[in-house]
């Protein structure tokens, strides 16, 4: 195609993709998913993969390949929906960009500079998965992954990595102040920050793991006290939300964004992964802890709040749902933006009443085939003796 036409075709088909309208499709009463995903690799700007100068570009190549965008940390800030995802080029880097829509719902459009985070230490080879929190401090913070090659491989072992929780904050989501990596005896992933201090403390979410895949003695998401987020080192660390076996988490999980306070508890989303013949899969579930403590658990239905369904099964990394970012507005409306299969971010719209709901009146898991029946039967039991 000649450059001018090209051109035009690409900007047509970028502004269609960016201002199509999402709609919403009825599901199970817990929440509704929205047809289209909010945010893919094609929503980048187009002058972020292209050199748009004929002279030097052409054929009108594309010079930086991005295909994902997914995980995102979410905030309402000024009024605007924004989206801190996790951007991932051709070369498998991850890079945070925010992007931004009116409704939230549909018309995120990016920044047009990716977020530019400085180094700590070792310049990490990977970033990924913020989680945005608004603290009350007066900071926005970003705790991330932060990934380096295993200084203790082996020569010929170019994958063992180590985990570390990096963190950085901001006020304006543009300039970010970068501060020192937590520091904890364990490998960490998906680190969350609890809006609120306690004791006069930060909290800390955590998930300790023997090595960069495996949680291994990790027992679960964890709980942690630091006096200072400028130079985080955890020291006691317990257990609040514990893998268990033959369950949707029996392998690992992880907290997914920051809870939500509601008039009855924490509300807290995570992730949970079991082995199967096919891989690793990932679902979310969702608990409740205590506002006088929330490292107390005091509610968590059975099983997955929400699993892929039909294409959400097919990406770079199959059959994962992810979330680390969802926004509350005043009126009790949740968005959850959760990504599939490490490749596009999806938007669900719920209110905090119904997973409240969701949390208090779903049953726990018993752990056997005789529990699950015995909740079956009781719910039929009401029904049959009406
Ligand atoms: O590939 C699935 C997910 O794997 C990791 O999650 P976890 O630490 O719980 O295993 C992360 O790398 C995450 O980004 C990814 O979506």
């Amino acid at each position: 195609m000649e450059y001018n036409k090209r051109l035009e075709w690409l900007r047509n088909s970028h502004e269609a993709l960016l201002t199509k309208k999402n709609t919403p499709v009825e599901g199970n009463g817990v929440y509704r998913r929205y047809e289209n995903p909010v945010l893919t690799g094609e929503h980048s700007p187009l002058f972020w993969r292209y050199d748009l100068d004929p002279e030097r570009n052409p054929y009108l190549m594309e010079r930086f390949g991005i295909h994902a965008a997914f995980n995102a940390g979410a905030i309402k800030w000024n009024g605007r929906y924004l989206l801190v995802a996790r951007v991932e080029g051709a070369d498998r880097k991850s890079f945070f960009a925010v992007a931004e829509s009116p409704n939230g719902i549909d018309n995120f459009r990016f920044w047009d500079r990716p977020v530019t985070m400085p180094d700590f230490g070792e310049p990490a080879t990977n970033i990924y998965d913020m989680r945005v929190v608004a603290h009350e401090d007066g900071w926005i913070y970003g705790i991330f992954c932060v990934e380096r090659k295993d200084p203790s491989a082996p020569d010929g072992d170019l994958s063992s990595a180590v985990a570390a929780a990096g963190v950085a904050r901001t006020k304006d989501l543009i300039n970010w102040e970068r501060l020192p990596d937590i520091v904890s005896g364990s490998q960490q992933r998906n680190v969350v920050l609890h809006p609120e201090f306690i004791d006069g403390k930060y909290a800390l979410y955590t998930r300790p793991q023997d090595g960069f895949i495996d949680a291994g003695n990790g027992g679960g998401i964890g709980w942690a006290l630091v006096d200072s987020m400028e130079n985080a080192v955890i020291n006691n660390e317990k257990i609040i939300n514990l893998r268990h076996y033959h369950t949707i988490k029996e392998l690992k999980n992880g907290e997914g964004p920051a809870p939500i306070k509601t008039d009855r508890g924490w509300l807290h989303l995570a992730h949970g992964v079991r082995g199967c013949a096919s891989g690793l899969r990932y679902v979310l579930y969702l608990y409740m802890t205590a506002l006088d403590d929330p490292s107390r658990v005091i509610a968590e239905p059975a099983g997955f709040f929400m699993a892929p369904e039909g294409w959400e099964y097919v990406g770079d990394v199959m059959n994962v749902l992810f979330c680390n970012g969802w926004i509350k507005d005043d009126d009790g409306r949740i968005l959850i933006y959760y990504a599939s299969c490490d490749t596009r971010t999806h938007v669900a719209e719920t209110t905090v009443d119904r997973l409240v709901d969701y949390c208090f009146n779903t049953e726990p898991d018993g752990f056997t085939t005789t529990e699950s029946v015995r909740t079956l039967n009781r719910l039929i039991d009401r029904y049959l003796s009406k």
